[in-house]
Parts: structure tokens; C-alpha cells; sequence
């Protein structure tokens, strides 16, 4: 059997993947990118998940592309990285930007290249007070892919998103919370419980809501003003067909708590 890189399980409508490479902090090569690709399209299919926890093994939660793997066995770099980033890294990004479920990342230790940036593109960050986040892509000659260089600057703007990838210094989980660049820092015996916690409760909301929401909030980087008004009234059009709608406004009418099926 094929070596797996992840460890995948799901509870109370939770799936939760951990990034399982502890001994190079949870470095992607490539069985590894696919084998992530495969988990989230399995839980794209999959009624019973409801939302996806993403965190990492050990001390770190991923130090981007395994760097030993770049090298051939002739000490030699032949490799076309355009290729690489195509075939490993984009379809994990499109994939957690279009997965209808909420994605929650919970950032346990460094998160550098496009580990960075794999967290970035999920729906909620929530980071240990022990993790930092690297743009490591300038220190070895490359530029920040998996989306970074669309992300980062509407999450910090274009100033301290541009010295953060030129740099490519350790920012820590604190002052990441602080700019916006994610949502949360916790202390860390507090992580994964916590993850856990706001996992489980995206779990319990509308999901077809949230994966309007998720859209519109995609959408609105390419958009005017006008354009945006136009995407929501037809999105709220199909929030308003939901089951979730209706039971969300029997509910609570009837003051009693809401029981969404995610349909
Ligand atoms: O070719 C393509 O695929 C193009 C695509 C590129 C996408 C990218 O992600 S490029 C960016 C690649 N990542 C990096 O450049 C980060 C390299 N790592 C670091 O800068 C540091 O390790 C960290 C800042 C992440 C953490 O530092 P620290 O001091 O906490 O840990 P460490 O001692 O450096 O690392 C611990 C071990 O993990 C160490 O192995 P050892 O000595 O215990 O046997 C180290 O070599 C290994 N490790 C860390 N990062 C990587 C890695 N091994 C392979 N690849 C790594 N990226």
C-alpha cells in the first residue's frame, strides 16, 4: 500500500485532516498534495461533512514544498516548477476556495511557504500562540505561490503584505491576529479544542448558506459595488430555497432552537 501523509477521521459531521510529515514539519512532496486533493474532494462529496478542520502533526503545521524532494539524486534541480505548482499546489487552493463547507485551519506550529499559504486559504485561521506564518518563497529565489500573492494583500494590504514576502521574516500567531491576516491566537492547550469547538458549530449551521456566503466573499475581489448587489440578491435567491431558511425562521419564531440539516 501507498505510504500515507495524512491522517484523515470525522465526528459530529467534522473532517478533520491532519498534514502527517512531523519529521520535516509537515512538508509537502508530492504523494502527499495528492493525497490532500483527494481528501478534500472526498469531503466535497460527502453529505455527513458538514466542515473540514486542517492541522498538522507535531511541532509544525506545514513548511511548504519538501525542499530534500526539489533535488534529484544527481544533486541537480531539473525540475519545472510552473509544472509543480500547477499539478500540487493550485488544485489545493481551488479546492478549499470552492469547497461548499467551511474549512478550518488550525495552525499548531510554523506554517512557511505555501503551507503559509494553504492556511491563508481556508475559511477560518486559528493559530497557537507557539506558531508563526513565513513567506519563505524569497529566501530561496521563488516567488509566494498557492495564492499568496492573491490573498495576502487583501487580507493585510498591499504594504505589509509586499515586506512580508520580500522579507520573508517569522511573523508570530499574535501579530498575525493583530494585522487581520488571521482570525484568532490561542494559547496552545487551547487550540484543538477550540478548533474543534467553532468546527462543530459551522458543522451544526446552514451549510448551503455558509457555501453562498464563501462564494460571494470569493466573488467580491473581481467585482464592482453594483456587480456585487447584483451576485447577492441572486445568492440570497438561493439561501431563500433552502430548508435551512425555512427552519431557521420557524425556529425562531417559535423561540425554540434551530435544527439545520445542511440542504
Ligand atoms: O519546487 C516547487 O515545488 C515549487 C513550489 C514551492 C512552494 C514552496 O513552499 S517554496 C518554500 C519551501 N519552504 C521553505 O523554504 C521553508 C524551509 N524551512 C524553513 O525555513 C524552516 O525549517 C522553518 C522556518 C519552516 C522552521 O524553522 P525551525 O528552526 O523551526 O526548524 P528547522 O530546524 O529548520 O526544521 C526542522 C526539520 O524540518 C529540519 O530537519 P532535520 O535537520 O531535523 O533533519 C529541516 O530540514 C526540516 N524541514 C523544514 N522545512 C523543510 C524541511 N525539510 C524539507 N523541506 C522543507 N521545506
Amino acid at each position: 500500500m501507498d505510504e500515507r501523509f495524512l491522517t484523515i477521521e470525522t465526528a459530529s459531521g467534522v473532517n478533520t485532516i491532519t498534514l502527517d510529515r512531523p519529521e520535516t514539519l509537515n512538508s509537502f512532496n508530492r504523494p502527499m498534495a495528492e493525497q490532500l486533493q483527494h481528501a478534500l474532494a472526498a469531503a466535497a462529496d460527502d453529505e455527513a461533512v458538514r466542515a473540514v478542520l486542517i492541522t498538522g502533526a507535531g511541532r509544525g503545521f506545514c513548511a511548504g514544498q519538501d525542499l530534500a524532494a526539489v533535488v534529484g539524486s544527481d544533486g541537480q534541480i531539473e525540475r519545472d516548477l510552473g509544472a509543480v505548482v500547477r499539478e500540487c499546489y493550485n488544485p489545493l487552493i481551488v479546492a478549499l476556495r470552492t469547497l461548499a463547507k467551511p474549512v478550518v485551519a488550525a495552525v499548531n506550529g510554523v506554517a512557511a511557504g505555501a503551507g503559509a499559504n494553504l492556511a491563508m486559504a481556508c475559511d477560518l485561521v486559528i493559530a497557537s500562540t507557539s506558531a508563526s506564518f513565513v513567506q519563505a518563497f524569497s529566501k530561496i529565489g521563488l516567488i509566494p505561490d498557492s495564492g499568496g500573492t492573491f490573498l495576502l494583500p487583501r487580507l493585510v494590504g498591499y504594504g505589509r503584505a509586499s515586506a512580508l514576502m520580500m522579507l520573508g521574516e517569522k511573523l508570530s500567531a499574535s501579530d498575525a491576529a493583530s494585522i487581520g491576516m488571521i482570525y484568532k491566537a490561542v494559547a496552545p492547550e487551547e487550540l484543538l479544542p477550540e478548533a474543534r469547538r467553532i468546527a462543530a458549530q459551522l458543522a451544526a449551521m446552514p451549510t448551503r448558506g455558509l457555501a453562498l456566503t464563501k462564494r460571494a466573499l470569493n466573488e467580491s475581489a473581481g467585482h464592482s459595488l453594483l456587480q456585487q448587489l447584483d451576485l447577492e440578491a441572486a445568492l440570497q435567491r438561493q439561501a431563500g430555497q433552502t430548508e435551512d431558511f425555512r427552519e431557521g425562521v420557524a425556529a425562531f419564531l417559535a423561540k425554540r432552537p434551530a435544527q439545520f440539516k445542511g440542504r
